[in-house]
């Protein structure tokens, strides 16, 4: 694969100063590892704004709180309409040096949050919007969401006799978003974290709304040891099921471009959301990937 640098960050003198810590999610949570690098990057003057999610119930549980930013927890489906207006109130105020940063979950912004999210982005508000992505609405018991992946076991999407867990594709944000045409935006993933603090560096430097997607592995909600968060992330990339894209000027560009894919059984086979596929379904999916490749490959620049 070749890797594309995007924005140099001195990492050899990366502050220590963590500003997330102490929260009570569970071992080896991806949502925590994306929320503490896009912090580390983004830095003190940051208001941060989260809805009702795994990121919000296990940092601020009252009196007590994991964040050393200035922090807010907002309604579920209104995270884009709550930074829009402390954009507003910081532009008011005068203060220049401040970012305002949401994070909300795959739920909290493909379902629930999409209306709220588009009017920012619509608007060119002057927030970053940071979806983390664990594919299913995990803190309220593993239901589905627009962005779990086709053949996933949610608690509301069965798998077994006669039930082959989700049977539509997932909702492509990353395109979604693109589509209002704003300044910036662009996937990641918290396997690759040079990746993705690059490009909130990035998203830091440029005003309007721009919003980053990261895939976020979830060991409780996918089913597979605490240890082996980096493994599934890599491993989802290397296999072709997530992609590492930016949008920027109106134009599109993969970051990342596999010459050969790793089987997609190698992502799927030890995780137990997957765990009632067969050998049809990898093949399915294996399918499905290659179409999906196709169509970027022609449309992106890479
Ligand atoms: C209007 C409303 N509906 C439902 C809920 C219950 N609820 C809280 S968090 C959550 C799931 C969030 O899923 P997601 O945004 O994917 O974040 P995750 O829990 O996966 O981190 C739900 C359904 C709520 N708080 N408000
Ligand atoms: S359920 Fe998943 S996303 Fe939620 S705290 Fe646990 S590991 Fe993190
Ligand atoms: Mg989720």
């Amino acid at each position: 694969m070749a890797e594309v640098g995007i924005m140099a960050i001195d990492f050899k003198n990366l502050s220590d100063r963590e500003l997330m810590y102490g929260q009570k999610t569970c071992p080896g949570c991806g949502a925590t590892v994306a929320i503490r690098l896009a912090l580390k990057i983004l830095g003190e003057r940051t208001f941060l704004c989260i809805p009702a999610c795994c990121a919000a119930a296990t940092t601020n549980a009252y009196p007590q709180t994991s964040f050393f930013v200035n922090n807010v927890v907002t309604a579920f489906p209104a995270t884009g309409s709550t930074i829009a207006g402390m954009a507003a109130a910081a532009e008011a105020q005068g203060l220049e040096d401040v970012t305002i940063l949401g994070v909300a979950g795959d739920g909290g912004t493909a379902d629930i949050g999409l209306q709220a999210l588009s009017g920012a982005c619509e608007r060119n508000d002057n927030v970053i919007y940071l979806c983390y992505d664990n594919e299913a609405y995990m803190n309220t018991g593993i239901q589905r969401s627009s962005s779990t992946p086709w053949g996933a076991w949610t608690t509301t999407s069965p798998a077994g006799e006669g039930a082959r867990g989700v049977v539509k594709s997932r909702k492509n944000l990353f395109d979604i978003i693109a589509a209002h045409r704003v300044p910036y935006c662009a996937t990641a993933s918290v396997a690759y974290p040079r990746d993705f603090m690059e490009k909130i560096a990035k998203a830091k430097a440029i005003k309007g709304a721009r919003f980053i997607h990261v895939q976020a592995p979830c060991p409780t909600g996918w089913g597979y040891p605490t240890e082996k968060t980096i493994e599934y992330g890599r491993l989802a990339v290397g296999s072709g099921l997530w992609y590492l894209a930016e949008y920027e000027n109106g134009e599109m560009k993969l970051n990342m471009t596999p010459k050969t894919f790793k089987p997609v059984e190698s992502y799927l086979r030890g995780q137990r959301r997957f765990q009632h596929m067969k050998e049809d379904d990898y093949r399915l999916i294996e399918k499905q990937r290659d179409r999906e490749w196709a169509l970027l490959r022609e449309r992106m620049k890479s």
